[in-house]
């Protein structure tokens, strides 16, 4: 590809980093697939890849131990004022900052290449995308960019002299003169990694890490944090929202449903499940973001800003997500999961014991012995697949639809052994909003500092997400509510499928978390059977369309309001989650949790 763009502002950036970081040389990317290989064979050849015999087109990486996971203790919100950042996140000075990042930067790329991967974050020329440009050090970004977003010649022609979001990513590992990485994950000590966010400049600066959200900049960083503060002033929504398409095939009508939940509460299952009750079909649009926008007939319409799905491979299984199976057969990255003999990937939880002796995902011999339970892991409990979302056999045909699909109902969910019902909803778009704002989930194992039975709030599942103040950003989702006509708006639903009953989970979940769909399908239809209750409608349990595993005692039991259980959440609400946002806590919200208690009586 060329060595520049038509976008004077990018070729003047691209230079000046280059100049800072002096790589031997600069490569625009052109998102080709010979692109693609010649960047795997660079990879392959360092030791750093290897290629799986029983999975055409896919590869196995093995990062560095300290390397594995997003950084939340590095991660940072620059902007000018701290009180923009808020109480929810890590702020630091942009001047600072950018003095200590710099001095890093300077010649960190030396003996590698820079890589100019142009990118777009939603389908190219959708009126929802927005356009980002990575400069980055590592061909493994570069590779997992080309999946989870759509890069190349094509978003420069987008872009013409437009805007783009500066991505400026280095692994921080130079190479002297003949040093070469010899098979081993390049990248700095988590005291050196810095994930940083100028709001105000629309810039992303990453330094250290080469692993999943810390270096794939597109995904938490640009397509969350930097939009999310986009989306405010620009009167639109970037969430932390799957979509999915759910069918009722007896008349061929269909619902989009986007929904919100805690990382590791199923949202990858939940996107590509398999409805136990016939009739009903789920297809996936996206399994992690949602970029959501009032359309011209006052709907709100969201795109999937990826193009991949960057998924926990650990509890993978048949059983558990078929589908997330089958769209990881081929042309799939593997990261820290283990090798087994024949060149095929292997994890715990993937629903078949280890095939023979393995390589575990430090690199090491590793047999199982199921014997010692104090054995470790072969797979990281982070490894992830990185694989195209065409794969996926339940991907929705309009996916890719330029300008998104209408959203009919939002989900909420959390991890709630008590108190939370099966599903509730919402009595209009300020109290899903409240719904919206107190997700979180049961802390089950004791922390230090943590009270088992306590609940860690995840507002919007955006805690580690939301660019700015979050009481800010709960009077967005507000006001956002006075842009969209009432009969246009989503329905608001808290779903719980982890409620718990004598020590055990009450309620199946997997495909039959479908029958609850089934009722907020026909909610928003307006044909469900509900029941009005203090905290919102629910289903009638005498009607709902129950599994044989689960009594008529125990959907009672999880169909009911917990009056206790709620003055008592009520409580921890208005006592220790709602003050942490001060006086930026929408006085709209607090009228909600009264009413709320009124109601209980
Ligand atoms: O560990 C990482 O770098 C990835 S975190 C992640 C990846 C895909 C989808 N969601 C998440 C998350 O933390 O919510
Ligand atoms: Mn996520």
């Amino acid at each position: 590809m060329s060595s520049s763009s038509s976008n004077a502002k990018l070729n003047a950036w691209v230079k000046e980093i280059a100049a800072l970081t002096e790589p031997d040389s600069v490569y625009w990317c052109d998102g080709s697939k010979n692109e693609y290989d010649d960047m795997v064979k660079i990879l392959v050849d360092g030791g750093l890849a290897t290629p799986l015999a029983k999975r055409p087109h896919s590869y196995l990486f093995r990062s560095d131990p300290s390397d594995v996971a997003r950084v939340e203790s590095r991660t940072y919100i620059a902007s000018k004022s701290q009180d923009d950042a808020g109480p929810t996140n890590n702020w630091i000075d942009p001047v600072k900052l950018k003095e200590e990042m710099k001095a890093l930067y300077k010649g960190c790329m030396k003996g590698r290449t820079m890589y100019v991967i142009p990118f777009s974050m939603g389908p190219v020329g959708s009126p929802i995308a927005k356009i980002g440009v990575e400069l980055s050090d590592s061909p493994y970004v570069v590779i997992n960019m080309h999946i989870m977003t759509r890069v190349g010649s094509k978003v420069l022609e987008v872009l013409g002299d437009g805007e783009f979001v500066p991505c400026l990513h280095s692994i921080g590992k130079p190479l002297a003169a003949g040093e070469k990485d010899n098979g081993k994950w390049p990248c700095a000590p988590i005291e050196k990694k810095y994930i940083a966010h100028f709001p105000e400049e629309r810039t992303i600066w990453s330094y250290g890490s080469g692993y999943g959200g810390n270096a794939l900049l597109g995904k938490k960083c640009l397509a969350l944090r930097i939009a999310s503060t986009q989306a405010r002033d620009e009167g639109w929504l970037a969430e932390h929202m799957l979509i999915l398409k759910l069918t009722r095939e007896s008349d061929k009508k269909s619902k989009y449903i986007a929904a919100a939940f805690p990382s590791a509460c199923g949202k990858t299952n939940l996107a590509m499940l398999i409805p136990t009750i016939p009739g009903w079909h789920v297809e996936v649009i996206g399994d992690d973001i949602a970029w959501m926008r009032p359309g011209k007939d006052g709907k709100l319409y969201a795109i999937n800003p990826e193009a991949g799905f960057f998924g926990v491979a650990p509890g993978t299984a048949e059983d558990t997500n078929p589908n997330a199976m089958k769209s990881i057969t081929k042309n799939t990255i593997f990261t820290n999961v283990a090798l087994t003999e024949d060149g095929d990937v292997w994890w715990e939880g993937i629903g078949h014991d280890a095939p023979g002796k393995l390589i575990d995902w430090k690199g090491n011999p590793w047999v199982q012995d199921k014997g010692n339970k104090a054995q470790e892991p072969a797979a990281h409990a982070n490894a992830r697949f990185t694989a195209p979302a065409s794969q996926c056999p339940v991907i929705a045909p309009e996916w890719e639809k330029l300008e998104g699909v209408p959203i009919d109902a939002i989900l909420f969910g959390g991890r709630r052994p008590s108190t939370i019902p099966l599903v509730h909803e919402a009595k209009n778009w300020n109290h899903g909003v409240f719904m919206g704002s107190i997700v979180g989930s049961e802390i089950t194992a004791a922390a230090v500092d943590l009270k088992v039975g306590d609940i860690r709030r995840d507002p919007f599942a955006m805690l580690p997400f939301c660019g700015y103040h979050m009481g800010d950003y709960f009077k967005h989702w507000i006001e956002m509510g006075k842009k969209i006509p009432e009969a246009s708006q989503p329905k608001f639903f808290f779903v719980n499928w982890f409620r718990k009953k004598d020590g055990k989970f009450a309620w199946p979940g997997y495909g039959e978390n479908s029958r609850v769909l089934k009722w907020v399908f026909e909610q928003c239809e307006g044909t469900g059977k509900s029941v009005d209750t203090p905290i919102g409608l629910m289903p009638d349990a005498a009607s709902f369309d129950k599994p044989d595993s689960v009594s008529a005692d125990v959907l009672k039991d999880i169909l009911s309001v917990d009056v206790e259980g709620w003055k008592k959440e009520i409580k921890d609400i208005r006592d220790n989650h709602y003050p942490k946002f001060g006086n930026k806590m929408p006085q709209e919200l607090k009228d909600e949790l009264a009413a709320i208690e009124k109601r209980l009586g």
